[in-house]
């Protein structure tokens, strides 16, 4: 048997195959054989099931209990984002949002990270910046906080709502807005850079069916897989009324046929006749796609939510199981014909083996280029390490700086120096390249960028 169709599924198809007449029976061995929690039965076809989480809350027993049995996938409610984060410029407090990720990872759970850059609950300083000190400190926040989570976010919404409500499909005008058009593909170059095997989500809401804010959204995803910005999912909230569109699913699998994941990061549905039904249909939906990976509800309990009086939830304020509960679980246990795609987040891994298409530098040594990302006033620069026809033990690389310029931060480098000639030598994880090999690092600057050519030294 395919060990991706879980066994229930073979035998409704053989059953099918042998007429109707013993549908009923069969229908008690899938039931019998049917998952009994949301994130099991979603496991059955590869995907997850989970649910925004508060650290007030996991004192909670019913909280809890419910978490650990039914949630394979957390994401932090308000515990990751940037007021949360750092509260102060420079500062960095991850005491609630560690709390969160050991919640997840000690249950076996996936961890979404939620948010890195947003327009709202921003820190008091952050407010008050514009221009090249707010760009700076946002690409360094992402740098940082992406850091401290590197190797254990299945996924980060990177950059969250940051397109209009309404027919313009243009992006919502904010302070990040204002630093330059490309602060989110900045955000996303340094995320990566950070923290390489993280999944690299935009995240947005009213992009629940084909609209005008979802396809400005479409154009900007389409826009960055052609130009090579690294951008792996895109997050559809799906905070519903009582009704959903009747493109939700299509939404979903044009996206997909861009080359993303898809995921649903923060589904809640108003409480009313249809909430069981829709629930099912989302449900549905993501598993006809084959790049829809999982589904995040909102919160545990009606109570728990942000949405007072919606009821939104799976889960009553006492915690029991409610209708919507029941058509999730019966969705997923019908299962998805199609299990997801799973490909590797990682377009520009730290190590590359040595490739035909870029040859190494002659003897043995090191090369350095540089791709710079600029707005005015500032840069992110990605540079790529690559040996040359003998491996390196360690590597160096001086960039040249204009007067005026600085260096504001780096990352999987340490730098000497932050004006004039600035050296940047390796760390431990990528100071061993291979003959033919390469690696990156990157750095961020004020001013504009490296005045001369990268010089680099191999040892
Ligand atoms: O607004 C619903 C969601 C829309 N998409 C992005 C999500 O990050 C957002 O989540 C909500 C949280 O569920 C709320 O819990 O984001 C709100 C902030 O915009 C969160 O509300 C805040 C309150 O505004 C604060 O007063 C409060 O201190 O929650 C904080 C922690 O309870």
């Amino acid at each position: 048997m395919n060990p991706r169709i879980p066994r229930r599924r073979s035998l409704l198809l053989s059953a099918a195959a042998a007429g109707a007449v013993i549908a009923a029976s069969v229908a008690v061995v899938g039931t019998a054989e049917a998952a009994s929690t949301l994130g099991a039965s979603a496991a059955q076809s590869g995907r997850y099931f989970g649910a925004a989480i508060a650290a007030g809350r996991l004192g909670d027993s019913t909280y809890t209990r419910i978490l650990t049995t039914e949630f394979n996938s957390v994401t932090a409610e308000n515990e990751m984002k940037w007021d949360a984060t750092e509260p102060q410029q420079g500062r960095f407090t991850y005491t609630n949002g560690d709390r969160i990720l050991n919640q997840g990872l000690s249950n076996g759970a996936k961890v979404r990270g939620h948010a890195l850059l947003w327009h709202a609950q921003q820190p008091g300083w952050a407010q008050s910046l514009s221009g090249t000190a707010l760009r700076n400190a946002a690409i360094n926040h992402v740098t940082q906080v992406a850091t401290h989570y590197r190797g254990k976010i299945y996924a980060w919404d990177v950059v969250n709502e940051a397109f209009a409500d309404g027919g313009s499909g243009a992006r919502r005008d904010s302070n990040l807005q204002r630093t330059g058009n490309d602060w989110i593909e900045a955000a996303f170059r340094a995320a990566r850079a950070a923290d390489p095997a993280a999944k690299l989500c935009y995240n947005d809401y009213n992009t629940d069916g084909i609209n005008a804010k979802s396809t400005g959204i479409y154009n900007m995803v389409r826009d960055f897989k052609s130009r090579g910005v690294p951008i792996d999912c895109v997050g559809f909230q799906s905070h519903l009324g009582t009704g959903i569109d009747s493109t939700y699913q299509a939404n979903l699998k044009r996206f997909a046929d861009l080359g993303v994941d898809v995921q649903i990061t923060e589904l809640d549905i108003e409480q009313g006749g249809n909430q069981a039904n829709i629930y099912g249909t989302v449900t549905r939906a993501c598993l006809a796609v084959s790049r829809c990976t999982g589904i995040t509800v909102w919160g545990i309990r009606d109570t728990d939510s942000w949405r007072t009086g919606a009821n939104p939830l799976l889960f009553d304020g006492s915690g029991n199981k409610k209708a919507a509960y029941t058509s999730v679980l019966n969705a997923l246990n019908a299962g998805g014909t199609t299990p997801p795609v799973t490909t590797p987040p990682v377009t520009t891994p730290p190590v590359t083996p040595p490739t035909t298409s870029s040859p190494p530098p002659a003897g043995s040594g090191c090369a350095a280029t540089v791709s710079l990302n600029t707005w005015n006033g500032g840069y992110v620069a990605s540079v790529r390490v690559t040996a040359g026809s003998a491996a390196i033990n360690g590597w160096t690389v001086r960039v040249a700086l204009p007067s005026g310029g600085a260096v504001t931060g780096a990352w999987s480098a340490t730098n000497t120096g932050t004006t004039g000639t600035v050296a940047f030598r390796s760390v431990d994880y990528n100071r061993q390249v291979p003959a033919g090999g390469s690696t990156e690092f990157g750095f961020q600057g004020t001013g504009a960028g490296p005045a001369a050519a990268l010089v680099c030294t191999a040892g």
